[in-house]
């Protein structure tokens, strides 16, 4: 209903002997766990499906900086600053790798930035909240780098070759963001009762956009089936939530936090924690660009890409100068 910006044409998962025969030796390939590489042939269909995932990817990293950003100035110690100004450089640098394994499938750089602006392309719905107090930074890191972590190890196993392999550089550094996230909370949950107090009010807030991130529940998930049949994703949006939850929960536990949900429960049966609705309305609110910080997020991107103008003509005419050398010479 909210989905389809890239319209990949494929409307159901087509069976085997539907698919025309350059097709089903494609399906073929990533069915024997073959890595298809940027000049190899392939259906249009996946290709918009990868651009389109690769640079949401890339925008939700390069839009991911501001919550935390907002913090760099104001880190409670030298050590916490050093630490928050790497792992926000990291983001950046995420954001380029996937920006460059998107541009293999032939879209350029300029143009997903033009539609992140435009708003015409997402960015993960869990951005646009705000990071009210030091506490939020230690749950980004602890419950947002998580849920990306268990969202993205997989995908280095994924069939586009250049995403896969940005994977692997992505992951090693997001497990210390993770960790880095974890260490906040911990410090807080054992200091003050003010700073524990603290810690429990930006986990509260963030906990159900957190549980939300990783999609909509499966039956409502518009592209889950086709890029799981092209190996694009290899776990389901409700399979990666239920992942997070099983790991999270412990995790609170042993903080001595209390999760906001009155309806969570430990099903031994299952051996999985389960949750309580979670509100898809605020979720497709927020996607289509109503949260409570989407249009301060834009803005700053807009207004950092105008500043920079300057920058990127000064680049252009320092390489057409260094060609124009090269080729008098
Ligand atoms: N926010 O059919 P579905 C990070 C959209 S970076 C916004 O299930 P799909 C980090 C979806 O795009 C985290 N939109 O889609 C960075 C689709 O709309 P379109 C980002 C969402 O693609 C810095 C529609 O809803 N990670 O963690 O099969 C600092 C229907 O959904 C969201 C990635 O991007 C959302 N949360 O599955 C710290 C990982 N969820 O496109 C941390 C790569 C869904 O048709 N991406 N939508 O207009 C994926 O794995 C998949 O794209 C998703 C969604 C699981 C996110």
């Amino acid at each position: 209903m909210y989905a389809q910006l890239v319209d990949t044409g494929a409307k159901r998962v087509a069976a085997r002997e539907e698919l025309a025969p350059e097709d089903r030796a494609f399906q073929d390939r990533i069915d024997a766990g073959v890595k298809i590489e940027p000049k190899d042939p392939m259906p249009e269909a996946y290709r918009r499906t990868l651009i389109r995932q690769i640079s949401q990817h890339a925008h939700s990293e390069i839009v991911g900086m501001l919550p935390e950003g907002n913090w760099i100035t104001r880190a409670p110690t030298l050590k916490r600053k050093a630490i928050l100004l790497a792992k926000v450089q990291d983001e950046g640098g995420h954001g380029l790798y996937l920006y460059s394994a998107a541009e293999t499938l032939g879209v350029s750089r300029d143009q997903m930035i033009a539609d992140l602006h435009a708003g015409k392309a997402k960015y993960s719905s869990i951005f646009n909240y705000p990071t009210l107090t030091w506490a939020d930074v230690g749950c980004i890191g602890w419950l947002v780098d998580g849920a990306a972590i268990i969202n993205q190890i997989p995908l280095c196993r994924c069939s586009y070759g250049p995403y896969a392999r940005a994977m692997v550089r992505i992951c090693k550094e997001e497990s210390f963001h993770q960790r880095q996230g974890y260490d906040i909370m911990l410090a807080l949950c054992r200091g003050a009762p003010e700073q524990k107090a603290m810690a429990q009010e930006a986990f509260n807030r963030w906990w159900w956009p957190a549980l939300a991130m990783q999609g909509p529940p499966d039956k409502d998930s518009v592209h889950s089936a086709q890029s799981m049949a092209w190996r694009i994703k290899l776990f389901s949006n409700d399979e990666l939530r239920q992942k997070w939850l099983d790991q999270t929960v412990p995790q609170a536990q042993f903080l001595g936090l209390e999760v906001p949900d009155p309806a969570l429960r430990w099903n031994a049966e299952t051996g999985h924690w389960e949750h309580g609705p979670i509100d898809w309305e605020e979720f497709y609110r927020v996607i289509k660009g109503d949260g409570p910080c989407n249009r301060d997020r834009l803005r700053t991107r807009v207004k950092a890409w105008e500043d920079g103008a300057w920058v990127r003509e000064a680049a252009v005419a320092h390489a057409e100068k260094r060609a124009a050398r090269a080729k008098a010479a």
